[in-house]
Formats: structure tokens, C-alpha cells, sequence
């Protein structure tokens, strides 16, 4: 058995690093993240302890980001992320630079938990990075050096992983195998068709980012008639091209098709999707044939078509009181805030960029639908929600309303509601455009976004910036915000807001305007102000 001090020197930290576990996890150069994926191996363990030996995991990857990066984070047992009071642990722990303090810090943390002779379990699973396997056995030797139990899953998405967490500490969530996330998808979907005489849902073709959905889609393709997916950007085994001009980051920030069909001609008013390199984001698009231009469906317009959906098949129930709330951030469009405030009548919550901070509001609702523009999220259920539906199915006699309650309960199972995952996100979308008959064309129809545009500066100290109002408002640079007030105040449905990226040295800023030139102007006007504060 590997001991604590070969360990420690196995994987020594780069002296010059200063890590730190981020909106989502440590992120750096794959190759400068031994030292971390061993400690994570060692966090993971002592989280799992903590909790009397409950299964963790561990997924290394680096999302949307450029090949050459990769990242590791924690899974918690109902497949949520780690908890933000494990944070501040892990950074200190992942930079402290001698084997006394290392040691003293895992000692601590044992001596917190009441039984320390409890055998750890940790889960592992990888994006197609070419670091994953090395930053895969240093992670298996820091859960070694706790006398862990590990099991490695190999390559998966994000998402899977999450399900599978919530599988082995919630037995009755699912199979706790990759064959089980399948099962769980294509039994659900075949249901939901079943209840309105669908056997099939029509094709869709997905860029995959060059990332591992691709594989995992391919593999639903294969496995049953019920989804059928067109794969471009699926070579999953040339890690080098992962998210190169394609993906969901590239689709979302550039505001065009991937390179690959750009080149091609893609059929008009079709659904088109793509995946993140990990696949727990997603967004939609298709060509107008009439215009012939390029329409975005971002993570906004996922929200607003789930909170159409479900509140569409809610409305059919008499009595039924559940209680549906949307969650964004201050990057959503504001287009897309007032549809859901005026349209769908439904209440609107923000909180800070970061899955973890969208999914804890969510939770407050009986179906708490969340999204970030870029195309992460989910849909989370109450128990309150599946114990009012079954009721009410049990005692329903009418067949259209006992279609809609089964529905709203299958819907519970098929979005994977441990955390945004792509795969189903799409599967619902689909299933949603298909049991409502609603075309591409009329879902970008609902409602029209302002014109935005995202910019990134590179200032001195990106922590002077400081937020408040879920980062809507700066309190800090002294002054900066009232200039912003001033600046924004200028302009037809202006709105801007400056923060620190939470994964990258620079800060960013938003603008939406009535116009394209009102937006650019705006942004520009925010950016040379933000420059003279910093
Ligand atoms: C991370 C977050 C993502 C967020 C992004 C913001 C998760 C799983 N991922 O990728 O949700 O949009 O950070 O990045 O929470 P930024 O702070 O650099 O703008
Ligand atoms: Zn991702």
C-alpha cells in the first residue's frame, strides 16, 4: 500500500501554483494537475468518511475549455456538487507545500468525523482529455493512500457521473451502471410517447464538440428506435480537436453554426443541438429557411419551453397545487425574463453565475426549472410534486388529464435532475416540441432578444471587483457603479453588469440594448470606465 509520505512525494506541488477549487472545481493545465488530482483523490475519501462511507465522486475534466486544460471536482452522494463550506478546506489542502502541514490538515479533518475507521468509497469517471489517465491514477492513489475502495468508470459525461453517484447512495434513482443511465433514458422517453401514440422521436443531429457525448449518443442510437441522433463532431478519440470551433461554448459565444456546418448546407427549420465537452451543457439551433439565417435556442430558451411544457400539462389538472418558479442569471436575455414574467405569469429568482448557486433556488420550488444562457441546467422536482401528481392520477377518471399526470411524473425521470446534462436536456426538448406540435420556427418565435454582447478584460486585481444583487451591481471599486448607472441610463433597455470570472484571470462584461449599435456602444462605453477604475 502506497503510505501517506510516498504519496505527498509522488506528486509534489508545483511550488509557483496557487489552486484554487473554482465555480466548478480545479481547472489548470492538465499537465500541472497531478499534485491536485491526488489531493482530490484524498478530499473525495475524507468527504465520503465524513459521511459514513457514503460513495463520492470524482469527474476530471475541463468542459467547454481548450484541450490542453483539464479539471477535477466533487460529487456528493444525492449527486449534487460538494458543498461550498468543503471549499475553503480544499484550497488550503490542495496548496499547503509541506508534508507536515498536509498531514496535519488530514488528521484535523478525521478528527471531525465520528467513526474514522469507516472505509471510504469513491466513483471516477473522465472526459477524452490525454491528461485524464494520468490525472486519473493520481486521483486512485490519493483515495489508496486513505485505504479507499475505488471504482473507475472510465470515459463518461459529467452528467452520467452524477447519476451514478446518486445511484450507489439511492438505489431506487436508477441502475448504478452505465447500461442503467440508457435503461432509465429509454424506458422513460418510450413511456412518455406511449401515452400519446408515438413510438419514435424524429432525428436530430448533434455537435458533440468532439467530446465524449458523441460516443455516449452514438451508443443511444444504437440501442433502441425511441431517439435517433445524426452525430457530427464526434471524434471522440482526437482529444486534440475537443471543442475546437465547435461545441456549445463556441455556438453560444460566437453566435454561429459550428465550423463543420458551416461549411455544409444544413437542412432549413430543423432542430439542431450542441454539446459542451463534457456534455452537461446544451444548446439548440436551426437555420430560418425563410431568412436563411442562423437562430439560436440558448439555455433562456430552454427554460422558457420546459416552463411552457410542464405548465401547459400542470394547467390540464384541477386542484393540483404545486408551486413553479425559473431560475436564471444576470446573463440571461432580458427578453427572456419578461416572456417568463408576462407571458408565462411565472416568478423569476437570480443568483450568481454557477450551477451550485442556481441549483440550491431551484430547490425551494415544487419544480424549479433553472438555466444559464450558456446552456446549463435542469429541472428539479419536489416531493411534493410526485406525491400530488400520483394522487390526483389515482383519483382522476378523465383520460386527457390522466396523459398530462403522467407525463409531468414521467418528466421527473427523465430529466436528470442531479445536474444539467445535455443528453436528457435534449431528449426533453424533444419530447416537448413533439407532444405540444410545436416547430423550431415558433419556439424562436416566442419571444425576441435584445441584442447582447459579452466582453473580456484583462485588469490588474480581478478581486477588487466585488458584486451584490446576484452580481447585478458592483460594490467595489468604490464609485464604479454609479458611473455604470449613469452610463447605462443612456441607453433604450440598457442593461450592463461587470463581474470577475470565476475560471479565468480577467473580468467580464455584459451589455444588452435596444439596438445591436445601442449594445455595442454600451459595452464599450462600460469597458473604457471599468479600465479608468482599474
Ligand atoms: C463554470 C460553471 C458555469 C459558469 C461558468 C462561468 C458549473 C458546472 N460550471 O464553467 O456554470 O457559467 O463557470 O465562468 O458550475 P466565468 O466565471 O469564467 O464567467
Ligand atoms: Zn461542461
Amino acid at each position: 500500500m502506497l503510505s501517506l509520505r510516498e504519496g505527498f512525494d509522488r506528486y509534489p506541488k508545483p511550488k509557483d501554483i496557487t489552486y484554487s477549487y473554482g465555480t466548478a472545481g480545479f481547472r489548470y493545465i492538465g499537465d500541472l494537475l497531478d499534485s491536485v488530482a491526488f489531493r482530490i483523490g484524498i478530499i473525495a475519501s475524507l468527504r465520503s468518511i465524513s459521511l459514513g462511507g457514503k460513495t463520492i465522486g470524482i469527474v476530471i475534466t475541463a468542459s467547454h475549455n481548450p484541450p490542453e486544460q483539464n479539471g477535477v471536482k466533487v460529487i456528493d452522494p444525492m449527486g449534487e456538487m460538494l458543498p461550498q463550506e468543503w471549499e475553503p478546506f480544499a484550497n488550503e489542502f490542495a496548496n499547503c507545500e509541506t508534508f507536515e502541514e498536509f498531514q496535519k490538515y488530514i488528521k484535523q479533518k478525521l478528527q471531525q468525523v465520528p467513526d474514522q475507521r469507516v472505509r471510504p468509497r469513491v466513483i471516477l469517471a473522465r472526459d477524452t482529455r490525454a491528461s485524464g489517465p494520468h490525472l486519473l491514477k493520481a486521483a486512485l492513489d490519493g483515495i489508496a493512500v486513505i485505504n479507499g475502495t475505488a471504482t473507475d468508470f472510465g470515459m463518461l459525461t459529467t452528467p452520467q457521473l452524477h447519476y451514478l453517484t446518486r445511484c450507489f447512495n439511492d438505489p431506487k434513482f436508477g441502475r448504478n451502471t452505465e447500461n442503467g443511465y440508457y435503461e432509465k433514458l429509454l424506458s422513460t422517453t418510450r413511456r412518455i410517447l406511449s401515452l400519446y401514440d408515438y413510438t419514435f422521436l424524429p432525428s436530430v443531429t448533434v455537435d458533440t464538440a468532439n467530446g465524449i457525448g458523441g460516443d455516449k449518443l452514438s451508443r443511444i442510437d444504437s440501442l433502441s428506435d425511441v431517439l435517433n441522433f445524426g452525430v457530427i463532431n464526434g471524434k471522440t478519440d482526437h482529444p486534440e480537436l475537443l471543442n475546437v470551433d465547435c461545441g456549445a461554448d463556441y455556438v453560444k459565444t460566437q453566435q454561429k453554426l459550428p465550423a463543420e456546418l458551416q461549411k455544409s448546407s444544413p437542412k432549413p427549420d430543423q432542430l439542431y443541438a450542441s454539446f459542451d465537452g463534457d456534455a452537461d451543457r446544451v444548446v439548440c439551433y436551426f437555420v430560418d429557411g425563410k431568412t436563411n439565417k442562423f437562430r439560436l435556442l440558448d439555455g433562456d430558451r430552454i427554460a422558457t419551453l420546459f416552463a411552457t411544457f410542464i405548465g401547459s400539462l400542470l394547467k390540464q389538472l384541477s386542484g393540483v397545487d404545486i408551486t413553479m418558479g425559473i431560475v436564471q442569471t444576470a446573463y440571461a436575455n432580458g427578453s427572456s425574463t419578461k416572456f417568463i414574467q408576462e407571458e408565462l405569469k411565472l416568478p423569476v429568482y437570480f443568483t450568481p453565475t454557477g450551477v451550485k448557486h442556481l441549483h440550491h433556488k431551484a430547490q425551494q420550488f415544487d419544480v424549479g426549472i433553472y438555466f444559464e444562457a450558456n446552456g446549463h441546467g435542469t429541472v428539479l422536482f419536489s416531493k411534493k410534486y410526485t406525491s400530488e401528481l400520483s394522487i390526483f392520477l389515482a383519483t382522476t377518471t378523465d383520460t386527457k388529464q390522466k396523459a398530462a399526470a403522467q407525463t409531468l411524473l414521467l418528466l421527473a425521470d427523465l430529466i436528470n435532475q442531479t445536474v444539467g446534462d445535455s443528453i436528457s436536456d435534449l431528449v426533453t426538448v424533444m419530447v416537448a416540441l413533439k407532444i405540444m406540435g410545436k416547430s423550431v420556427n415558433s419556439w424562436g418565435a416566442d419571444y425576441t432578444e435584445l441584442p447582447n454582447r459579452l466582453f473580456k478584460l484583462k485588469v490588474k486585481d480581478r478581486s477588487a471587483f466585488k458584486t451584490t444583487d446576484a452580481e447585478r451591481k458592483l460594490v467595489s471599486p468604490s464609485g464604479l457603479q454609479a458611473k455604470l448607472d449613469e452610463e447605462i441610463s443612456k441607453y433604450k433597455q440598457g442593461r450592463s453588469f461587470v463581474r470577475a470570472s470565476g475560471t479565468e484571470d480577467a473580468v467580464r462584461v455584459y451589455a444588452e440594448a435596444e439596438t445591436q449599435e445601442e449594445c455595442d456602444n454600451l459595452g464599450s462605453g462600460v469597458c473604457e470606465l471599468v479600465k479608468a477604475f482599474s
